[in-house]
């Protein structure tokens, strides 16, 4: 295979794609996409219109794979090695569609809707989206919570693409809609989650970029089109750095009482693109829970 991954290492939904690709062993190059960069957004939008990524590109056989799920398919069966991210068995891996679904579509999903909406300007806010994508992501919880509960991954014994969709969905969606000490069973397999070899790469490989994170990527994609940022502790750390503080001025303050002038300072500094005091503190304030 002659693989490149268009994909950027703070996106969420890249991470899944990475996690997989990881797992599998397969080799592949990587071309990260500026989104902020016209021409690299347009490269981007030819590759695939809806302009997304992560995006595989096998230039072998000639051919562009969007969507983290299908890519992972894609790769998964011209796989050679022993391990596989979608079961043999046919009922086993309608199972494990199915599981992948849940965590993208109603848990990454609202969950982006819940920090694209945070970033809107108080007047284009849209509670009753928010509460409903908070009712969503909930009541997907449960339903994981339910299916983790003999472990150690989302199918049992084998980690699988479930798996690699469950990660991001859970890492940032505890930090949009905390899980409060219910549905311990989540809250065990995040932890795991985050101590695979896989998933540990995939955050270590963000760290070294999280200084460029965009925050008017975020208030552009107010639909769900976010670039995610890492947890509220990295955050915070960085904004330290960045201010040359001891002390965050955001540290201790709660989400909801951030949100309505962290919104506003996205939008008046996020004109010019580039990293700020103000707009970095605004990527903290994101993920305080
Ligand atoms: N359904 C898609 C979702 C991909 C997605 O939402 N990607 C986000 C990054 S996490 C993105 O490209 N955002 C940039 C934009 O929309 O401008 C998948 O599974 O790959």
């Amino acid at each position: 295979m002659s693989l490149t991954l268009h994909y950027h290492p703070l996106s969420s939904f890249c991470w899944k794609a990475l996690i997989g690709l990881y797992e599998l062993g397969v080799p592949f190059e990587k071309h990260l996409v500026d989104l902020s960069d016209p021409t690299a957004r347009a490269a981007l939008t030819r590759l695939w219109p809806i302009s997304k990524f992560p995006v595989l590109r096998d230039e072998a056989r000639d051919r562009t794979v969007p969507e983290s799920t299908i890519l992972l398919e894609y790769v998964d069966r011209q796989s050679d090695g022993p391990r596989r991210l979608i079961p043999q068995d046919p009922e086993q891996a309608l199972e494990c569609r199915l599981r992948d679904r849940l965590y993208d579509a109603y848990i990454h999903a609202p969950m982006q809707n819940i920090v694209g909406d945070r970033l809107r300007t108080e007047a284009a806010r849209d509670p009753l989206g928010v509460e409903q994508a908070r009712a969503r992501m909930e009541t997907a919880y449960a339903i994981a919570d339910e299916q983790v509960r003999g472990g150690p991954w989302a199918m049992g014994a084998e980690f699988t693409l479930a798996d690699c969709a469950a990660m991001p969905a859970l890492y940032y969606g505890e930090k949009v809609a905390p899980f409060d000490g219910r549905w311990n069973s989540l809250t065990a397999y995040l932890e795991r989650l985050k101590r695979r070899p896989s998933v540990a790469r995939v955050l270590e490989e963000a760290e070294p970029y999280f200084h460029m994170f965009r925050a008017d990527r975020l208030v552009g994609g107010a639909h769900g089109n976010v670039l995610l940022v890492p947890g509220r502790r990295t955050a915070v750390e960085k904004h330290e750095r960045i201010r040359g503080e001891g002390r965050s001025a955001v540290r201790g303050k709660s989400w909801k009482s951030n949100v309505p002038s962290s919104a506003s300072k996205i939008h008046s500094s996020a004109s010019n693109g580039r990293l700020t005091a103000s707009n970095f503190e605004s990527s903290a304030v994101l993920f305080e829970s």
